[in-house]
């Protein structure tokens, strides 16, 4: 088991890896991580994802185009393949298993947490009908037809393609006005949540899964009551 100290450490190489893009060493600190009992999550989020974010922060001062970004993505993917089963071993199942039609809006393309959101989904056991990205709207209500999905999870990376979300909500809630509703990435918060009609907001992936929770238990809270 690795020291507070060690884990520091090896979080900061694989965040520094996925930011440099330099994929074989993300390979080499995933496996580490894994040997030192590094919880794979932890590794995932604030080693990998993490490193993304600086180089986010890289592109924002034009120091990386889009070239780099992309060469992060990739670095960050190959930590991921190998995170990633031992994240499923590793986690909670919850009691009630839904499911969700997931995917990242119109006009948008910008998939790296949808993903992670997706896996925290499916190690918790729910069924993922993952539309991807650059999602047409009514394909979202198209989906959630034909999966009849209790939840819908909408994601946006950019200020101009979250304008999309309230109409796919409205369209949404036109064909079933039971389905719930959840909406997440970087410039959705709570209160845009609220005025765009959604039932729930997820700040990260560490936190989507317990917010469809809520929104299913809402909903069979509902129906008790009719
Ligand atoms: Co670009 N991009 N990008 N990009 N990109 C941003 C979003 C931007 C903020 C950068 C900037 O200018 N500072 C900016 C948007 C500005 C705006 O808001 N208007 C931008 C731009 C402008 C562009 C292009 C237009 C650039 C160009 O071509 N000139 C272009 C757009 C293309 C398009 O979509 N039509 C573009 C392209 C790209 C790449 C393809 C190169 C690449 C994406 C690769 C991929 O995703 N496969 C890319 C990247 C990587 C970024 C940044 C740097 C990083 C995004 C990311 O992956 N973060 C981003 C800058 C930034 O965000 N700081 C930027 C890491 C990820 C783990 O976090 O996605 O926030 P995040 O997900 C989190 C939470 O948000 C949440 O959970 C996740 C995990 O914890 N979450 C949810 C997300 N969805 C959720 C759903 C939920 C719940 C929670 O429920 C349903």
């Amino acid at each position: 088991m690795a020291t507070e100290e060690r884990t520091k450490e090896i979080l900061k190489m694989l965040h520094t890896a996925v930011c440099n893009f330099e994929e074989d060493d993300v390979v080499k600190w995933s496996k580490i991580a894994l040997e030192e009992g590094v919880d794979p999550f932890m590794a995932t989020m604030e080693g990998l994802a993490d490193g993304m974010m600086e180089a986010g922060e890289k592109y924002n001062k034009k120091e990386y185009f889009v070239p780099e970004l992309l060469m992060c993505a990739d670095a960050l993917y190959a930590g991921l393949g190998i995170l990633k089963p031992a994240i499923e071993v590793s986690g909670r199942k919850s009691e009630v298993k839904g499911s969700i039609v997931l995917g990242v809006v119109e006009g948008d393309v910008h998939d790296i947490g949808k993903n992670l959101v997706k896996l925290m989904f499916e190690v918790a056991g729910w069924t993922v009908y993952d539309l991807g990205k650059d999602v047409p709207l009514d394909k979202f209500v198209e989906e959630q037809i034909r999966t009849e999905s209790n939840v819908v999870g909408i994601s946006a990376l950019m200020t101009t393609s979250m304008l999309s979300m309230p109409e796919v909500i409205k369209r949404l809630r036109a064909k079933n006005p039971k389905v719930r509703i959840m909406i997440g990435g970087a410039p959705v918060n709570p209160e845009v949540a609220e005025k765009y009609g959604a039932d729930g907001y997820a700040k990260d992936a560490g936190t989507a899964v317990d917010e469809a929770m809520r929104l299913l238990k809402m909903l069979k809270e509902e129906e008790l009551k009719k």
